[in-house]
C-alpha cells in the first residue's frame, strides 16, 4: 500500500496540554508518526511519497470561511495580545449565551473551540494545511486504481467541524478527503470511525446528507470524551436520517464486543455501496493507550484490518488518534497489511 507523508506536520509542535489541571507536554505529538513510518520500513508496506498541493479550494468546501480566517490568524492575533504561553481558551458561548462572533481573539477561540487541551502554537495552521494534502493526495490515488491508500498525517482531523477545532484537530482531513471524492465523480462516499473517540467532527459535517454515511465505533460520550456527542440515537436529520450511525461501547470493552459493533457497520456500510470508503484510522483504541479505555491488542489491529479488506471497497485510512507512541506503528501499520491480504482478488 502506498502511503503519503510530508514533515510538515513538524510544525505542530505545541508546548502544552490543558490535562487533569496541568500544562502538560501534548499527548498529540511529533514522535507519533516516527514509529508509523518505521513500522512501514519494517514490513515493507510500500512506497512513501510527498503530497502535492491542493490549495484551499477543497478545505473550503467543508470548513466555515471565517473559522479559516481565525485559525490562520489565531497565533498572530494571541502573540500581538502581548500573552507569553499558547493560545487557550478560557471562556465559551454557553447555554442562553449569544452566538455571535467576538473581535478579539480570547473570545474568537472560545467561539471555535470545542475543547481547551489543543493549545494553539506557532504553525499550528501550516501543518494542518499540510496534513489535508497528505489526506487529499492518498484519496487521489484511490481515484487513480489504488485499492488502498494511507495519509500518514498529523495533527489529526476527525474533531474538527465546519467551525470548530477540538481535540487536537484543527481541519478535518478525512471529511475534507470525502468531500474532494464526492466532488471527484463519486456518487457515494463511507466514513467508518475506528479511533476511541466519537468522530464529532466529521459526523457534524455530514449529519444532513444521505450521499456520506458516517460510521463510529467509541467510548461511550457519557463516560468519554468528546462528551456532548456520539449517542446511538443519533442517527442523522433531513436527507441524512439514517446515514449517521454510532456504536458507544462501554469502559474495558475489548475485541469481541468491538468487533461485534464494527460488524454491525460494516453491515451497513456494504449495503450502502459506497464507491469509496474514508478510514479515520485512530489507533488509541489499544489497551495500553494512555487516554482511552478500550482492551484491543496489537493482533486485533490485524483481525479488523481483514474485516475491512473483505468488503473489497478502495479505502483510503488517514491516521486520527493514538497515544501509546511506541505502539502507534505497529497498530497501525497491522490494520493495513491486514487489510491488503483480504482484498478480493
Ligand atoms: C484525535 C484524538 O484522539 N483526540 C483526542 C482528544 C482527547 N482530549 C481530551 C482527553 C481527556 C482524556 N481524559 C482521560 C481520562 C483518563 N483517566
Ligand atoms: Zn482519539
Amino acid at each position: 500500500m502506498i502511503t503519503v507523508y510530508s514533515d510538515s506536520h513538524l510544525q505542530r509542535q505545541a508546548k502544552t496540554e490543558l490535562y487533569g489541571g496541568q500544562l502538560i507536554p501534548p499527548h498529540e505529538c511529533p514522535e507519533r508518526v516516527g514509529f508509523v513510518l518505521d513500522q512501514i520500513r519494517t514490513v515493507a508496506l510500500g512506497e512513501v511519497v510527498a503530497p502535492v498541493s491542493f490549495g484551499m479550494e477543497p478545505i473550503r468546501r467543508v470548513h466555515d470561511a471565517q473559522y479559516l480566517e481565525f485559525l490562520e490568524n489565531a497565533w498572530k492575533d494571541w502573540s500581538a495580545a502581548g500573552y507569553k504561553g499558547e493560545a487557550i481558551p478560557t471562556c465559551w458561548p454557553a447555554r442562553r449565551m449569544v452566538q455571535k462572533r467576538p473581535l478579539q481573539i480570547d473570545g474568537k477561540l472560545g467561539y471555535y473551540a470545542a475543547s481547551s487541551e489543543s493549545s494553539i502554537s506557532e504553525g499550528t495552521w501550516l501543518a494542518a494545511l499540510g496534513a489535508v494534502d497528505v489526506a487529499l493526495t492518498a484519496a487521489q490515488y484511490l481515484t487513480q486504481g489504488h485499492r488502498g491508500a494511507f495519509a500518514l498525517c498529523r495533527p489529526p482531523g476527525h474533531h474538527a467541524a465546519s467551525d470548530l477545532y477540538c481535540g487536537y484537530c484543527f481541519l478535518n482531513n478525512a471529511a475534507i478527503a470525502a468531500q474532494w471524492l464526492r466532488d471527484f465523480g463519486a456518487e457515494r462516499v463511507a466514513v467508518l470511525d475506528v479511533d476511541f473517540h466519537h468522530g464529532n467532527g466529521t459526523q457534524d459535517i455530514f449529519y444532513d446528507r444521505s450521499d456520506v454515511m458516517f460510521v463510529s465505533v467509541h467510548g461511550d460520550p457519557a463516560q468519554a470524551f468528546p462528551h456532548f456527542m456520539g449517542y446511538a440515537d443519533e442517527t442523522g436529520q433531513g436527507a441524512g436520517e439514517g446515514y449517521t450511525v454510532n456504536y458507544p461501547l462501554p469502559h474495558g470493552a475489548d475485541f469481541g464486543v468491538w468487533s461485534e459493533a464494527l460488524a454491525d457497520g460494516l453491515t451497513k456500510i456494504a449495503a450502502f455501496k459506497p464507491d469509496y470508503l474514508v478510514v479515520s484510522l485512530g489507533v488509541d483504541t489499544f489497551e495500553r493507550d494512555p487516554i482511552s479505555f478500550f482492551k484491543l491488542a496489537s493482533k486485533d489491529f490485524s483481525a479488523y484490518g481483514e474485516m475491512i479488506g473483505r468488503l473489497g471497497i478502495p479505502t483510503l485510512f488517514v491516521l486520527e488518534g493514538g497515544y501509546a507512541v511506541a505502539e502507534i506503528g505497529v497498530n497501525a501499520v497491522n490494520v493495513l497489511t491486514a487489510y491488503e491480504a483480504a482484498l478480493p482478488r
